[in-house]
């Protein structure tokens, strides 16, 4: 009895000390707040609408380079900028509800939106980049309709900051604050995320990269970093359901491909990626065209005599993983996650690939047992055993063609042996060198569409080209269709020769988008 007394008392000190640091502290840091990153917020919903993905933000990021070392770049997600206040860095850092856009509108179907959970506005939070040494605040306000905390994953700091609800902290309730201080002591890719599973899965998470005090070597002309997510979303329902073991969506920094704003970098240059993953399953990403080192894990650098080449790594949950490579070879080079479903947009059972609008709704909340895929009655092509969302999740979908790509290619290709990029639909010289073209690809009409039909599972009916819906300065260049091969986790890694790689950056500058004259000009992200 008298134990539990004391275990009390304590835990009331413990609590009202924490709120005193925190959560009293509120007023000039809020108002701190609301002047330093106000993030838009819907009145009519209280929503809170994702930034606008600027493309000039790398370039802006690169102009702070900090402590020496090359600054991190996140595609399709911003940094968060802090400021200095007597020698600590302080960042603001809000929890809420985010309405945010895997994929635009495409002319094969409407925008897929989410109403996830982030921080500032952003799906994954914004990415936090500080030195090692430094000493970092991180004033905390939640918006979510329940309580949370924050953990910093892999963070060696006391374990006041460590997050874990009740037993280092009090919750933050609604409305509430906390202030989390700490000093770095180690250098590499971390995370931060809320320590509550289903918050986890609602996307709250985010990159925190600490840059060593001296640059390792060799140094890395580009860095980037990227979260891996995944979500399932039922049809016609843009809120991720939390129990589902099964995902249609994945993405890379909040982006499903072609969504993904490729990577741009310069023949010969040094490249860093940070790969970060915080979900239900492993990612084994591999990097098309270049082989890699792993040079860190979440632990941080890893010694380069224990160094180990690959072109696949497989991030697992709650790890990070660093590879390093040199770009040697111009391309447009995929790095994707090679589990096969991964690479795919709504590819559930047989929902279909990228399907965006069904005839009836489902409601999150169906019960446990179709959740998991426990069939409790009927025949083999039943509700539950049949065609259907998940693990049967007692839906069945009519499977239809949503393909553009099939048979689009008809007609032959002709290129130049000495200049791949020479491509034609008749035969003819190289404009180039004078060589004649020759024949590199037939027909694609061979086969008729009842020969089509013998063939057992056809149509796979996979592509879908929606080149000019995600045009974007950094897709300048690449090859007609290329979205056809663009699905879910999954971006480009463009090695470019110096001239194209400067026609790209000065396009990305600029904010540039070229479509084909024959599209119809609309507004991204609306
Ligand atoms: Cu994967």
């Amino acid at each position: 009895m008298s134990n539990e007394m004391n275990w009390m008392r304590r835990k009331f000190l413990q609590v009202s000390s924490l709120l005193g640091a925190g959560v009293l502290l509120g007023d000039a840091a809020s108002a701190q707040h609301e002047h330093h990153q106000a993030p838009k917020t819907d009145k009519k919903n209280g929503k809170t609408a994702a930034p606008e993905r600027d493309h000039q933000q790398a370039l802006r990021q690169a102009k702070q380079p900090p402590g020496g070392n090359a600054p991190v770049i996140t595609p399709d997600l911003p940094k968060l900028e802090y400021k200095m206040e007597n020698g600590v860095k302080v960042f603001n850092l809000t929890a809420e509800v985010v309405e945010c856009e895997l994929m635009p509108k495409t002319h094969m179907g409407s925008a897929r939106k989410m109403n996830a959970w982030g921080y500032n506005g952003s799906v994954p939070g914004p990415m936090i980049e500080v030195n090692e040494g430094d000493r970092v605040r991180v004033v905390f306000t939640n918006k979510l309709p329940e309580p949370t905390t924050i953990h910093w994953h892999g963070l060696e700091i006391p374990i006041e900051m460590d997050g874990t609800p009740y037993i280092s902290q009090p919750m933050v309730e609604p409305g509430g604050m906390f202030i989390y201080e700490f000093t770095v002591n180690q250098n590499g890719t971390f995370f931060y995320h809320s320590h509550g599973a289903m918050q986890e899965m609602m996307g709250m998470i985010g990159l925190f990269v600490i840059h060593p005090k001296v640059p390792h070597t060799p140094r890395v002309d580009k860095d980037y970093a990227f979260v891996l997510q995944e979500w399932a979303l039922l049809p016609n329902n843009n809120t991720p359901n939390t129990l589902a073991m099964e995902f249609n969506w994945l993405t890379m920094n909040g982006k499903a491909a072609p969504a993904t704003t490729p990577l741009i970098i310069k023949q010969g240059e040094r490249v860093r990626i940070r790969l970060v993953n915080l979900g239900m399953d492993h990612h084994p990403i591999h990097l098309h065209g270049a082989q890699f080192y792993v040079t860190g894990t979440e632990g941080g650098r890893i010694p380069e005599s224990a160094w180990y080449p690959g072109n696949t790594v497989l991030v697992g949950v709650a790890q990070a993983r660093d590879v390093e490579f040199e770009a040697k070879y111009v391309g447009d080079w995929m790095l994707h996650c090679h589990l096969p479903h991964h690479m795919m947009n709504q590819m559930v059972s047989m929902v279909g690939p990228m399907m965006m609008s069904h005839g009836s709704g489902l409601q999150t909340g169906k019960g446990m047992e179709e959740g998991m895929g426990i069939v409790r009655q009927g025949n083999a092509l039943s509700e539950d055993l049949g065609p259907g969302f998940g693990r049967g999740m007692g839906m069945t979908t009519e499977e239809k063609n949503v393909s553009n790509a099939l048979g689009a290619q008809s007609g032959e290709l002709y290129a130049c042996p000495m200049h791949p990029e020479v491509a034609s639909d008749k035969p003819g010289k190289c404009p180039k060198c004078g060589m004649a073209l020759v024949k590199k690809q037939l027909s694609g009409v061979a086969l008729t569409e009842a020969e089509k039909k013998k063939a057992p599972g056809y149509p796979q009916d996979m592509m879908m080209i929606v080149d000019d819906d995600v045009a974007k300065p950094e897709t300048y260049g690449l090859a007609p269709g290329w979205t056809a091969s663009m699905m879910g986790m999954m971006t480009l890694v463009r090695v470019l020769p110096e001239d194209k790689y400067n026609d790209v950056m000065a396009r990305v500058k600029a904010g540039k988008t070229e479509r084909p004259p024959s599209t119809p000009e609309h507004k991204h992200g609306g």
